[in-house]
C-alpha cells in the first residue's frame, strides 16, 4: 500500500518536525482503550449523518501516534465503496472523518448550522492519505466560556459541542462544569454553614468570576437543583470526552476562599484583595489564602481528592491564583514559593499532576509581571510540570519576550472573542502564521495550539481556520481556503458568495490593530457625545460584501448557513450605519441644527433599529428569547426562574448591580436591540433635542442617571420574548438593503415616526 505522508511537507520548514517533547507529559493520554474510542467515534458519526455512517470503517489504533505521541489519522478507500478512517485516538479518527467530509464531500459543520449532503456513493480517496499533527495538544475553552456560553446548556447541547470538539481535533478541553458541588462538600466539611455557603456562590451566569475570586454573592444563591443538574451533567461530559480520547482539564484550588472561612479559621494567613472591575466589597474584595499557610494544602487536598473521587482525572489541573489580581509582593523568591506551594497541593493528591496556568496575568499586568517575576513563578514548579496557555497569542504572544516561558511547555492560543460579542472580526494572518513562528522560535517549548474565546457561537470561520491550523505543518493559502470554505458552507460554488468571503477575509477578518477585539460599536454602547467609531478595516469592503450577499440571496436561500451569514453581514453593515448616523447627530448637535439631528436620529430609532431587530428575530441564533428560555428551563421553581432570568439579562447588559462592567458582554439579539439599545438611543436623542430647545448644554451625568433606569427597566420588564424565529430573512434583509445601501435612503418615504 502506497502511503502519501502529508506531514513530510514539514521538511520544507527545515526545522524539527514537532515541538519539544516533554517526558513529564507522556502520561497525558487517552485513558480508554482503542475499542471504546472506536465505538465512541462510530456513535458520533451516526449522530451526524445517520445511516451513512455505515459507509465509514472507523478504527482507533494508538500505535499510529508514533514515538512522539503525535495524533495521526489515515484515510483510504476500501472494498464496498467504503472509506476507512484509522486514528491514533478517537479525536484523531473523528478529525479524519471531518477532514474527509470537508475535502472530499464538500460538507460543513459549525455552530450556526451544518451542510451535510454526503455524496452517494462516497468519493474515492485515490491513494491513502496520512496526516500527523505537529503538536501533541489542541486545547479548548476559556474559563469565562462556561458563563458567557455554556451556562444554560443541557446535555443535548453539550453533546453537540463535544462532537464538534472531536471533529475539529480538540483533545484537551477544560471541564469546569459541576465543581460547585465539590466546593460545597469541602466547605461543609470544614465547618461552614449552608447559609454561609449560599452567601458565597455567585449566580449561574457569574460563576466564572466567582471561581476566579473576582466576585462573590452577585446573582446567587445556587439552588440544590442547580448543583445536582450540573453534577450529573459533568459526569456525562467527562465520560464522553474521555471515551473520545480527550484529556480533560479539571479545576484545582487556587486560594480564593469565602470570608466565612475566617470564622472557623481566624488565624488563617489571608490577603484581602481590592474591588474588581468597579465592584465594591459587597460583591468583591475576595480573600486569598496564602499558599504557604498549611491550610492551603489542606483545602487544596480536600478539594482535589473529592473532585477526583467524583469525576476521575486525566492529571491536568487549572489554577489561577493571580488572574486580574496583583500579588501582595513582587519578590521573586516569594513568587517561587507560592508557585511551589500550589503545585505541591496538587502532587500531594495526584503524583502525576500537571498544573495548567493561564498566561493572562502576564498580559493583563505587565508592569508587575516583569521577566524576573514571570521566571520566578514558572520556575517554582519543576520544568515540564506546568503547561502555560499563551492565552491571547494572536495579539500579544508572551512566549516571545519570556524565552519561551523560560523552558516551561506552552500552548499557542487564539482568544479572539471577548464577552461573547457579536461583530465580524478576526486576525487571519496572525492565526495562519503565528503557531508556526512559535514552533520555530529559538528553543521553543510549544506543545500545542488552542482556542480560548470568552464566548462562542460567533464568527464560525475564524474558529474553523484555527482548528485546521492545529493539524497543518505550514500556513494555508488563505485565498484558496476561503473560497473552498464558502463552497462547503453553502453547498455550492457561488461566485458572489466566494467574492463576498474574499472581501470579508481582507477586511473584518484581517485586523492587525491591538485591543480592538471588543465590540465598541456605538450601537451597543451607552450613548455619549464622544463615542469611538473607529474600526480596523475599510468599511467600503464590508458594504461591498453586503451587496454581494444580497445578490447571492435568491439562489442560496435554501441554505441555513447562508441565511445566518446574510443576517450577520447585514447586522455588521447596520452597525456601521449606526455609527454614521451617530456622527451626523453629533455634528448636528454641535451646529445646533435641530432639523438634521431629528432626521438622522429619527431614522435610526424609528426605522433602522426596528429593522435590525426584525432581521435578527428571523433567525434562531439571534433571539434574546432563546437565551432567556434556556435559562428558565434550568429552573425547578418559580423563584429560581426569576433569578435565572435576572442572571441572563444582567450579564448581557449591566453586568453587575450598577452597570459595573456595562455592556461588556453585549449581544445583538432580536428583542434586545428594540427594548434595550433602541430605548437608550431614544432617550439620548430626547436629551439632545431638549438641550437645543431649552438652550442648556447636554450633561452626560444627567443623562446617565436617567438612562440607568431604562437599562434596569429592561432587566425587570417581565416581558416574554419569542424563542422561535419569525419573519422571512430574505425579505427583511432585502428591505434593509434597498433602503440603506450604499449609505442612506434618497428620500424618507419609508420613514413613519410612531
Ligand atoms: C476496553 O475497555 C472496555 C471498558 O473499559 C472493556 O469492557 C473491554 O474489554 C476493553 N477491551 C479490550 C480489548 O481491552
Ligand atoms: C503570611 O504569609 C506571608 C507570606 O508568606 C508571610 O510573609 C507572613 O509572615 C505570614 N503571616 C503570618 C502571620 O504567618
Ligand atoms: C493561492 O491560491 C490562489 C487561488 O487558488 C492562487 O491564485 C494563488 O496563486 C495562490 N497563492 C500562492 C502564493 O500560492
Ligand atoms: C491583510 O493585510 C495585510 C496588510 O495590512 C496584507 O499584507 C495581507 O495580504 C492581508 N491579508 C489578507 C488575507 O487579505
Ligand atoms: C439549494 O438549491 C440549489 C440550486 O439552486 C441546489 O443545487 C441545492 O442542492 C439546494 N440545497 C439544498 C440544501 O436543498
Ligand atoms: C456597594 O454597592 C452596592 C450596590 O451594588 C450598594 O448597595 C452598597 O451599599 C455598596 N457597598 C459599599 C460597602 O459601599
Ligand atoms: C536551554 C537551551 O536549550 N538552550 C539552547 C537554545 O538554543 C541554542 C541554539 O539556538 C542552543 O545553543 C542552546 O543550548
Amino acid at each position: 500500500m502506497k502511503v502519501v505522508v502529508l506531514s513530510l511537507l514539514l521538511c520544507s520548514l527545515g526545522g524539527s518536525v514537532s515541538g519539544k517533547v516533554f517526558q513529564t507529559l507522556s502520561h497525558l493520554k487517552p485513558q480508554y482503550n482503542d475499542t471504546v474510542q472506536t465505538s465512541a467515534v462510530q456513535d458520533l458519526l451516526r449522530r451526524l449523518i445517520g445511516d451513512r455512517a455505515g459507509d465509514f470503517v472507523v478504527t482507533v489504533d494508538r500505535s499510529l501516534a508514533g514515538s512522539q505521541g503525535l495524533d495521526t489519522y489515515r484515510l483510504s478507500s476500501v472494498a464496498g465503496g467504503k472509506v476507512a478512517v484509522v486514528g491514533s485516538s478517537g479525536v484523531a479518527a473523528a478529525t479524519g472523518c471531518y477532514n474527509y467530509l470537508k475535502y472530499y464531500c464538500g460538507c460543513h459543520i459549525s455552530w450556526s448550522g451544518v451542510q451535510l449532503r454526503v455524496p452517494l456513493p462516497l468519493p474515492v480517496v485515490p491513494s491513502p492519505v496520512t496526516v500527523t499533527t505537529p503538536n501533541r495538544f489542541r486545547y479548548y475553552q476559556n474559563v469565562c466560556t462556561s458563563s458567557y456560553s455554556f451556562v444554560w446548556w443541557d446535555w443535548s447541547r453539550w453533546e453537540k459541542e463535544i462532537d464538534w470538539m472531536a471533529l475539529n481535533g480538540i483533545n484537551m478541553p477544560l471541564s469546569f462544569t459541576g465543581q460547585e458541588v465539590i466546593w460545597q462538600k469541602v466547605f461543609l466539611s470544614l465547618g461552614l454553614t449552608q447559609p454561609e455557603i449560599d452567601e458565597f456562590f455567585t449566580g449561574p451566569a457569574f460563576l466564572a468570576w466567582g471561581r476566579m475570586g473576582n466576585i462573590h454573592t452577585w446573582g446567587g444563591p445556587l439552588s440544590s437543583n442547580w448543583m445536582f443538574k450540573q453534577y450529573t451533567l459533568q459526569l456525562r461530559i467527562v465520560e464522553r470526552m474521555r471515551s473520545l480520547g480527550m484529556i480533560t482539564v479539571l479545576p484545582a484550588f487556587a486560594g480564593h476562599i469565602p470570608s466565612s472561612l475566617l470564622r472557623v479559621f481566624p488565624k488563617a494567613n489571608v490577603t484581602r484583595l481590592g474591588g474588581w472591575s468597579n465592584f465594591n466589597c459587597t460583591y468583591s474584595c475576595s480573600f486569598v489564602l496564602h499558599p504557604e499557610d498549611p491550610l492551603f494544602q489542606r483545602i487544596g487536598g480536600l478539594f482535589l481528592s473529592e473532585l477526583i473521587k467524583e469525576f476521575g482525572t486525566d492529571h491536568v489541573y487549572n489554577a489561577d491564583t493571580f488572574n486580574e489580581m496583583t500579588p501582595t509582593c513582587s519578590d521573586p523568591s516569594y513568587l517561587s514559593a507560592v508557585s511551589n506551594a500550589i503545585f505541591k497541593s496538587m502532587v500531594n493528591v495526584d503524583p502525576g499532576a500537571i498544573w495548567m496556568l493561564q498566561g493572562w496575568l502576564f498580559v493583563n499586568n505587565p508592569s508587575f509581571w516583569r521577566p524576573a517575576q514571570i521566571k520566578a513563578l514558572l520556575h517554582g514548579t519543576p520544568i515540564g510540570r506546568i503547561i502555560v496557555l499563551d492565552l491571547f497569542a494572536e495579539t500579544i504572544p508572551v512566549y516571545q519576550y519570556t524565552e519561551s516561558f523560560y523552558g516551561q511547555p506552552f500552548i499557542w492560543c487564539m482568544l479572539h472573542n471577548f464577552g461573547g460579542n457579536h461583530g465580524l472580526f478576526g486576525k487571519v494572518e496572525s492565526v495562519n502564521t503565528g503557531p508556526f513562528d512559535a514552533l520555530s522560535f529559538k528553543n521553543s517549548t510549544m506543545i500545542g495550539t488552542g482556542l480560548t474565546p470568552e464566548g462562542i457561537e460567533q464568527n464560525d470561520m475564524i474558529y474553523e481556520l484555527m482548528n485546521e491550523i492545529g493539524w497543518r505543518s505550514k500556513p494555508l493559502n488563505l485565498t484558496k481556503w476561503i473560497s473552498d470554505y464558502s463552497d462547503r458552507r453553502y453547498g455550492q460554488k457561488h461566485p458572489n458568495a466566494q467574492a463576498a468571503w474574499q472581501l470579508l477575509l481582507g477586511s473584518v477578518y484581517n485586523c492587525t490593530v491591538d485591543w480592538k477585539d471588543h465590540n465598541h460599536s456605538p450601537l451597543v454602547r451607552r450613548p455619549s457625545l464622544n463615542m469611538n467609531t473607529d474600526i480596523c478595516y475599510n468599511k467600503n469592503d464590508l458594504y461591498a460584501a453586503w451587496k454581494l450577499m444580497h445578490r447571492a440571496a435568491p439562489s442560496l436561500a435554501n441554505s441555513s448557513t447562508f441565511l445566518y451569514d446574510l443576517v450577520d453581514v447585514t447586522r455588521e453593515a447596520v452597525q456601521l450605519l449606526v455609527s454614521e448616523y451617530y456622527q451626523e447627530v453629533r455634528a448636528a448637535y454641535w451646529n445646533e441644527d435641530l432639523e438634521t439631528l431629528m432626521t438622522a436620529g429619527g431614522l435610526m430609532i424609528f426605522d433602522l433599529l426596528p429593522e435590525l431587530d426584525g432581521l435578527l428575530s428571523s433567525q434562531p441564533q439571534f433571539l434574546l428569547g432563546r437565551w432567556l428560555e434556556s435559562a428558565k428551563k434550568m429552573a425547578s421553581t418559580k423563584n429560581e426562574a426569576i433569578l435565572y432570568d435576572m442572571n441572563a439579562r444582567n450579564q448581557i447588559t449591566l453586568w453587575g448591580p450598577t452597570g459595573n462592567i456595562l455592556d461588556y458582554a453585549n449581544k445583538q439579539l432580536g428583542g434586545l436591540v428594540l427594548d434595550y439599545y433602541r430605548e437608550r438611543w431614544s432617550l439620548f436623542l430626547w436629551y439632545l433635542v431638549e438641550s437645543l430647545n431649552v438652550g442648556i448644554p447636554f450633561q452626560q451625568h444627567m443623562f446617565e442617571k436617567s438612562v440607568f433606569s431604562v437599562e434596569k427597566g429592561f432587566i425587570y420588564n417581565g416581558k416574554t420574548y419569542i424563542s422561535t424565529p419569525t419573519g422571512d430573512t430574505i425579505t427583511i434583509a432585502r428591505n434593509i438593503f434597498i433602503k440603506y445601501f450604499p449609505k442612506r435612503p434618497k428620500n424618507y418615504q419609508n420613514y413613519h415616526p410612531r
